[in-house]
């Protein structure tokens, strides 16, 4: 018998499964180095911990790791349904508050190592935290996809942690009651831009895809889908500091200046930015995680689907 020691929290409705203990150890390198062995020689453990019948499409996976620097409070790798990501806006916002609710961080400013850089966690006295991302910015403005029974989508192509297509002209109701039909848009936009070879830095396959709408209360509501087909439940922190890269690029969002996001669900988050070097930004996204449940995930050595319902 396997066990896993998880906590699961969700940030504005999307899931984070802190994983405490259990996993085999991954070594000490890089975050970047972690998840690569993960992936490679380990990807069963993600597949137990997120995938039915534990998780489930949605859940996005933390594992906690010792950070290289003994100044971090930690290092942590995200990995979801399909694979891994780079950073996850909300699911550090549910690692930092596992660690306050395990007594191991207090409030204050906390560095946290990710595999595609260092972002600073700030624990506020009411609960909420801000996340000092990895620098965003906009790669392309306005790209065509042609996307088949719908035309010519243009949309902005832009880093956050993780690779964005922002899309503000799109003629779907970016709503609740739409969920199917938004859905089958994003991930049928999603295959376009692949077989079109619109991609993000380096080839980077542009992994989530990210609808905008009007909000009678926030700036903005979005609709986000994840590169394994679920839909971003919170405003998505990599998705949200995305478009606070491409609102400074427009000079439609001045430097400190806040920007209400909210998801589809109707959970907010607040994001600003300052500016850094090469016309980049580094964004601050805030939020507010509750905890769900603490547990203890258990493989049996003879359960066929103990490693996860893999289709
Ligand atoms: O909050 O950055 C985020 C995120 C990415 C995927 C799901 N949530």
């Amino acid at each position: 018998m396997h066990r896993i020691q998880v906590i699961d929290s969700h940030t504005g409705g999307e899931p984070t499964r802190v994983v405490l203990a259990g996993f085999p150890d991954l070594g000490r390198g890089s975050m970047a180095e972690r998840r690569a062995l993960l992936a490679a020689e380990h990807d069963r453990w993600r597949a137990a911990t997120v995938l039915e019948p534990r998780g489930s499409d949605v859940v996005v996976g933390a594992l906690l790791c010792a950070p290289q620097d003994p100044q971090a409070a930690a290092g942590v790798v995200f990995f979801n349904n399909t694979g891994y990501l780079g950073m996850c806006g909300h699911g550090t916002i549910g690692l930092v508050a596992t660690l306050a609710h395990l007594g191991r961080i207090q409030a204050g400013a906390h560095r946290i190592e990710t595999p595609v850089g260092t972002v600073t966690a700030t624990l506020h006295a009411d609960g909420s935290v801000s996340v000092r991302n990895v620098p965003a910015y906009r790669l392309h403005k306005q790209v065509a996809v042609e996307l088949p029974g719908h035309g010519t989508v243009r949309g902005d192509v832009a880093w956050g942690g993780n690779w964005f297509f922002l899309v503000a002209e799109h003629g779907q109701r970016v709503d609740g009651g739409n969920l199917a039909a938004l859905t089958a848009y994003t991930a049928a936009l999603r295959q376009a831009l692949a077989a079109q070879g619109i991609t993000g830095a380096d080839g980077a396959e542009i992994d989530h895809i990210e609808l905008f709408a009007d909000d009678p209360e926030a700036d903005s509501r979005n609709f986000v889908l994840c590169p394994g087909n679920a839909y971003d439940r919170s405003p998505c922190g990599t998705g949200t500091s995305a478009k606070v890269a491409c609102l400074a690029a427009d000079g439609k969002l001045a430097p400190g200046q806040v920007w209400h996001q909210a998801s589809v669900i109707g959970s907010r988050f607040e994001a600003s930015y300052e500016p850094s070097e090469a016309g980049q930004v580094i964004p601050t996204i805030r939020g507010r995680a509750h905890l769900s449940a603490e547990a203890v995930l258990l493989i049996e050595d003879d359960d066929p689907f103990g490693w996860g319902i893999r289709l």
